[in-house]
């Protein structure tokens, strides 16, 4: 019966099966234009500053068109590797020797735009489309109204503090003190520390709020509680609420996948409060019912790993939950398996213990990662279908599966691999991925392009770093302070 039981449409939003099977097909088939699951890092080894490297791993679209296809930068990259070898080459010889060709093909101008391969990457732009070429400096050292062009300008950032954390612009008045505050840095971070508690950037439906939409992937149509859908399943307010609160007042943003209590928000005279909350599952039950209550045991509870949303959304009707384990690798660590992100193959998998074919050849490259990756999530339950309640923690809930997917299903390990990381269980698994620079990266990212609509440039990979590596130590992993160095920034106060 579970497979009957559809939602609307978030198969076609969440699947992951198509996409992964299309990409593998191109990185398999491959092999004769030289394309590894390495690829992506060794790049990023060689060129750790290029802005197509931000996010850690290069996208497989530097070298290919659609995979197989290569593109013309990413021909001439497989020309000059080992030219005088046999294909296809084993991913050994091309480990070892892809940084050798990259090197060989810097000088080159692939796409015939005039501009060498070397300039492109470093530049940000592509080398293998005549088409893009590196943005001109847009810096013109003059003065033009007052305002330095070139270089940090305290006015600006203030007038761009006040709109994106406030909400609006300064008013005449406010302008006029800024303009004459003994100390512009400290009037700016006092600025800030005062938006910070706004409406407009903590409130619910607020800035910060709205950067969870993508991790959460809200459904009104079956959601709980307030605003209730025609098929209440879960209440992603519960969600919403958490993330703020991880992000705000100073807390430890690991907390969004180590935590192990609840928030609640309410709006009381126009302010939202959040409000941590800790129930057992069956006290939260006795007070909101049941498509509301969170039903996992406290000591199994992994930030917004193991919420009820998380689970029903994602888990839904499958005993090995790839769907969900891809989406916390996505929405938390900024890795995209399906886009063939973040592989760590783990040698003797996919052991395809729920019987889905992940082993041949099309799919074990991503399933070598991602099985590994999904184990810790198995003993989560989805919508029905295990052993236990919907949405709780049982230890033997595969057993629940065997029906349907083999007997083979309730031998699936609940330890698993994360970064090439042993773990015992998701409770380990969050705290690898917490402590990781993976997730730090992909939360500065997150406000990165919150605040300046893309990705770092090639100009500002220093700062990005900065920040990435400082979230992580004198920022103490709080989001706030991480923010009040960004502003700081040119990349945040260059006009
Ligand atoms: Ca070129
Ligand atoms: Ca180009």
């Amino acid at each position: 019966m579970r497979a009957n039981l559809l939602l609307p449409s978030p198969r076609s939003r969440w699947g992951l099966g198509g996409a992964i099977g299309l990409s593998l097909v191109g990185w398999f088939a491959a092999t004769t234009g030289n394309t590894q699951p390495t690829g992506p890092a060794s790049f990023c080894e060689v060129y750790p500053d290029a802005p197509a490297c931000a996010s850690g791993e290069v996208a497989c679209t530097a070298c290919h068109t659609t995979p197989p296809s290569l593109n013309l930068y990413g021909a001439d990259v497989a020309a000059a590797l080992l030219p005088d070898q046999e294909r296809p080459l084993s991913s050994e010889l091309y480990t070892a020797h892809l940084g050798e060709a990259l090197l060989a093909v810097e000088s080159l101008d692939s796409d015939e735009d005039g501009v060498t391969n070397l300039d492109e990457i470093l530049g940000g732009s592509s080398p293998s489309d005549a088409q893009s070429t590196p943005a001109p400096s847009s810096c013109v050292d003059e003065e033009d109204d007052g305002w330095s062009l070139c270089g940090y300008d305290p006015q600006y950032a203030y007038k761009k503090v006040m709109l994106d954390f406030c909400g609006r612009s300064p008013t005449i008045g406010e302008r006029q003190a800024f303009a004459e505050a003994k100390n512009p840095t400290s009037a700016l971070h006092n600025a800030l520390d005062e938006c910070l508690d706004s409406e407009h950037w903590r409130g619910k439906h607020g800035r910060v709020w709205n950067l969870a939409n993508r991790k959460i992937g809200p459904l009104q149509a079956i959601k709980s509680g307030k605003d209730v859908g025609p098929i209440p399943l879960a209440d992603y307010d519960d969600d919403y609420a958490y993330f703020v609160w991880t992000q705000t007042d100073g807390r430890d943003v690991r907390l969004v996948l180590t935590g192990q209590t609840f928030v609640s928000a309410r709006v009381d005279g126009g302010v939202t409060v959040y409000e941590e909350w800790d129930r057992t599952p069956d006290e939260d039950f006795e007070l909101r019912g049941y498509d509301r209550y969170q039903a996992v045991v406290k000591e199994r509870r992994a930030g917004m790993l193991t919420h009820r949303w998380f689970l029903m959304s994602n888990t839904m009707f499958t005993s090995v939950p790839r769907t969900t384990a891809a989406q916390a690798y996505r929405a938390y660590l900024g890795y995209d398996i399906a886009l063939l992100e973040g592989l760590n193959d783990v040698p003797g998998e996919p052991a395809d213990y729920d019987s889905k074919g992940v082993g041949e050849a099309a799919c074990a490259a991503c399933h070598a990662t991602l099985d590994p990756l999904t184990y810790p999530f198995s003993r989560y339950e989805g919508i029905g279908g295990g052993v236990g309640d919907s949405y709780s923690y049982s230890a033997n809930r595969l057993n629940g599966f065997t029906d349907v997917d083999g007997e083979l299903v309730a031998e699936t390990p609940e330890a698993g691999v994360l970064f090439g990381e042993p773990v015992e269980d998701l409770i380990e698994w969050a705290a690898v991925a917490a402590n990781s620079e993976a997730f730090r990266r992909a939360t500065v990212l997150d406000y990165w392009k919150l605040l300046l609509g893309e990705a770092p440039r090639a100009t500002e990979q220093a700062e990005f770093s900065r920040l990435v590596r400082d979230l992580g130590g004198d920022h103490g992993y709080s989001v706030e302070l991480m923010l009040h160095d960004l502003i700081d920034m040119e990349a945040y106060g260059a006009p």
